[in-house]
């Protein structure tokens, strides 16, 4: 560990895929603006890095470092969507122990503290083999780390429909909302990785999230008997927001000609893409609504499957491959997003206020839409969890209707209105954001 004399360096692990990097560097940037004498080395894979670093400068005190994503030279990829991430875990965790030595190596500052993603389990083992305390960042919601905690391993088979009441705050969520990996086979790479996520992160000297206390109070107080210390710091749109995008497709001066509450915003994360059948069906219904949209389609392809809708929607609708989604959903003409309910996305609607349409597909998606639409009623689901014209059309109703709707925005306002307390000077997310400081920096043994 290093002494008082040097300056603290901490070593920031980052997940290189899906929106796990972005959110970390968020609270990297935080860290780092608020202690400038702190060193900060990003350890992700190249890719990842251009990604994250390329939205706008960052403090001189945080150094991005590329680490080995496992990809063979001339590899060539079958399209299966996981492969990438089985070749990058493969090379995990020596493609960090590596880079992480040359960097100590080279700067001559020992290290002083680890930050990881919680899905680098593995730095618990390193963390204490340099003596140093290790910080897990969960980048999804409390109850999502929260189920990991616990053996979820019975929910096979007939339990799948049963809801989890015998859990603190768990009510409103069913086996079934689970994700697949924690009843699934240890011997493929990502079930793995989530096992050993959850034995190794009570290790943790703290685990920090992107959500603030008020939001989930019962599963806080679980999840906090369960870790040495958690801390909630967000939101951070609230607290500390992103650099924004650059909005090349001219999203902003669109809204700003449409009235307030009427447009409906759909974007569906970085990773998946609904399959044909569901986008067309969602493109019919919005037609036949005759509702104004902003879609957010990273997809070139998806673009020509769409031929004819686009054309006939153009004064209604606009389709890009990529919005400044965080100032879209703070946005007054934006009445309803409809989402996968990725955690980023989820709470960027509660602090724009915007009410959900939920079409969940994997991971902690259907926990989290089950939080939205039972727990927290800010959001609709679609009929039989899968877009179908008809469904879809009923969900518009539903959100943008003068009864259901106005309730759910009533809701949301609430939770945005904590979300705001919880990051003001007396905020709880502020007091943690100060506790995370001194453990991250080690001014304190907090
Ligand atoms: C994985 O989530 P995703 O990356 O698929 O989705 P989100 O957590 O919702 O994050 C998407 C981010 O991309 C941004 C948006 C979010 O910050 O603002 N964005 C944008 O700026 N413009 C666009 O046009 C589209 C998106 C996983 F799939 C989820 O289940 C997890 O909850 C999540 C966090 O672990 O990671």
């Amino acid at each position: 560990m290093s002494t008082s004399t040097e300056r603290p360096h901490v070593a920031v692990f980052a997940f290189p895929f899906g929106t796990h990097a972005a959110p970390l560097l968020t609270l990297v940037q935080r860290l780092a603006v608020a202690e400038p004498n702190t060193i900060f080395s990003f350890f992700s894979t190249t890719q990842s890095n251009q990604k994250t670093f390329s939205r706008t400068k960052f403090g001189k005190n945080i150094k991005p470092y590329n680490v080995f994503d496992g990809v063979p030279e001339g590899h060539v990829f079958s399209g299966h969507p996981l492969e990438a991430v089985g070749l990058y875990l493969k090379e995990t965790p020596n493609n960090y122990k590596k880079r992480l030595a040359e960097v100590v190596e080279d700067t001559g500052m020992e290290i002083s503290c680890l930050l990881s993603d919680a899905f680098l389990w593995f730095s618990a083992k390193m963390a204490e083999e340099m003596g140093v305390p290790w910080v897990a960042f969960w980048t999804a919601g409390p109850t999502s780390i929260l189920v990991h905690l616990y053996d979820m391993k019975k929910g096979k088979g007939e339990l799948v429909d049963q809801s989890l009441n015998f859990l603190p705050g768990m009510s409103a969520i069913y086996f079934s909302d689970l994700p697949a990996e924690l009843t699934g086979n240890l011997d493929e790479p990502f079930s793995h990785l989530l096992y050993k996520m959850g034995s190794m992160v009570p290790h943790a000297k703290a685990v920090v999230l992107n959500s603030y206390e008020e939001l989930d109070p019962i599963c806080v107080d679980d999840l906090q008997s369960k870790v040495q210390m958690l801390l909630n710091v967000g939101l951070f749109t609230l607290a500390s927001p992103p650099p924004s995008y650059f909005d090349e497709n001219g999203c902003i001066s669109w809204l700003d000609k449409r009235e307030a509450s009427s447009v409906a915003y759909l974007s569906f994360g970085t990773i998946l893409t609904p399959p044909p059948p569901e986008l067309l069906a969602l493109a019919e219904a919005l037609e036949e609504k005759g509702v104004s949209f902003l879609w957010s389609l990273r997809d070139p392809t998806q673009h020509s499957l769409l031929e004819g809708f686009l054309e006939r929607t153009s004064p209604l609708g606009k389709i890009v491959p990529w919005t400044p989604q965080i100032e879209v959903l703070k946005h007054p003409s934006v009445g309803v997003f409809v989402t996968h309910c990725g955690w980023n996305s989820v709470v960027e609607s509660i602090a724009g206020g915007v009410p959900m349409i939920c079409r969940p597909y994997f991971g902690d998606q259907k926990l989290n839409r089950r939080l939205i639409t039972d727990v927290w009623q800010i959001g609709a689901s679609v009929k039989g969890d899968i877009f179908t014209k008809k469904g879809m059309m009923g969900a518009l109703d539903d959100v943008l209707s003068k009864k259901n709707g106005t309730k759910m925005r009533e809701n949301i306002g609430v939770l945005k209105e904590k979300a705001m307390n919880a990051v003001g000077v007396n905020g709880r997310s502020t007091k943690n954001f100060k506790t995370l400081l001194k453990v991250v920096t080690g001014c304190e043994d907090a």
